[in-house]
């Protein structure tokens, strides 16, 4: 009904920024067992009711999702070109955010083109090969929302806005993953266990026809994200919880292929308890785990988390540990406008 749908939007969208925000300060580390007991801890202090600590700034990750919402909210109609200013207008006015450097490189030579074709300095990066970063997999989740209905309309607005900063086909596959994960979260009910194993099913058989069929490939060799997720499903089964294990087989680095499947992961994989995580909370967990990998631990734990709580809805989010997220207000509330405009498509 429309009062779960609104609390699942507004829970994937927090739970994207509770991602970036917590995730943010462990970028770049490689997680020890010391490492996860300060992470334990950091934790339970951000959920207390009267933890007084400093604010946790969003990241690039945040501010470009915001812009994607944005664009949505005031023009309805899905207007690339717009979004596509957004971006930069975000970039130049608040440039401290953490961004990737061909992405910089991107914005600048929009802004000089003026906007005349808003797929083709992406295009022309990393000498014609474009990007594999996962800058464009960390922002759809909005999309994700916006098309909750129409499946296809999602997977080529998806591929759209990905193709402004990247256009390389594994960052674009991993963002068309990353949306089709977070459309599945929406449908399944909070109240009842996930099925995992249909859950990666579900994906594999979706990746299959993007990478396979069309691709008009006879083979599924070069079929590298479904070819991740069947290492999801290894992995849920063997239930291993080896950390250097599962970040050498699924990977955690700012690659789209080493991080979009990573995330699915840690969301399945928190459906259960996991050692050194003492939290019944399962975003909590997701987002925990996400970043008790290391890597690129703003972006995976805020992928996750757009997971978890599109499952689960925002009534299961911690309001202590909101409160040192940066903007969660106006997050809120642009969840809210995201979903009124969503319900005239
Ligand atoms: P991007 O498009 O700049 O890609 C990220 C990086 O990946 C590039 O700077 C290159 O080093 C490398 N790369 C991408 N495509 C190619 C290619 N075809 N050939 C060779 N190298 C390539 O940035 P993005 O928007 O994809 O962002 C990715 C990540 O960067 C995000 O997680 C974001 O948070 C940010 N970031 C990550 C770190 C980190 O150390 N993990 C640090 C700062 C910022
Ligand atoms: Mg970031
Ligand atoms: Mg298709
Ligand atoms: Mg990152």
């Amino acid at each position: 009904d429309n009062i779960l749908l609104k609390s699942k939007f507004r829970g994937c969208l927090l739970g994207s920024l509770i991602g970036d925000c917590f995730g943010a300060p462990f970028e770049g580390d490689v997680m020890t067992g010391g490492g996860k007991v300060i992470l334990q801890k950091y934790f339970d202090k951000l959920e207390g009711a009267n933890f007084k600590g400093p604010i946790k700034q969003y990241t690039d990750d945040t501010a470009m999702t915001k812009c994607i919402v944005k664009s949505l909210t005031d023009k309805p109609a899905v207007d690339f070109k717009f979004m596509a200013r957004l971006f930069v207008k975000e970039y130049f006015s608040d440039p401290r955010r953490g961004y990737g450097k061909n992405v910089v490189d991107v914005f600048s030579k929009l802004r000089a083109n003026k906007f005349e074709d808003i797929f083709k300095p992406a295009e022309e990066q990393f000498s014609g090969m474009g990007s594999f970063g996962n800058g464009g997999a960390m922002r759809v989740a909005p999309l994700a929302l916006y098309f909750h209905d129409n499946y296809q309309a999602m997977i080529r607005a998806v591929s759209d806005a990905t193709r402004i900063t990247h256009t390389h086909k594994n960052a674009i596959n991993g963002a068309i993953l990353q949306s089709m994960a977070v459309q599945q979260c929406l449908r399944l009910d909070p109240s009842e266990k996930v099925d995992t194993h249909k859950f990666v099913n579900n994906l594999i058989d979706k990746m299959r026809i993007i990478e396979v069929e069309d691709e008009g490939l006879d083979t599924e060799f070069l079929a590298p994200y479904k070819e991740k997720l069947v290492d999801v499903q290894k992995l849920l089964d063997s239930a291993n919880d080896d950390t250097d294990e599962i970040v050498r087989i699924l990977g955690n680095d700012i690659f789209a292929l080493h991080s979009v499947p990573t995330a699915i992961f840690c969301f399945l994989r928190a459906q259960l308890p996991i050692p050194r995580i003492t939290t019944d909370n399962k975003l909590r967990r997701s987002i925990q785990y996400a970043i008790s990998l290391g890597g690129d631990t703003d972006t995976i734990a805020s992928m996750a988390g757009s997971m978890a709580g599109a499952f689960l809805g925002d009534d299961y989010i911690n309001k202590h540990l909101l409160r040192h997220c940066e903007g969660h207000k106006e997050m809120s509330e642009m969840a809210d406008n995201l979903f009124a405009v969503t319900e005239d498509v």
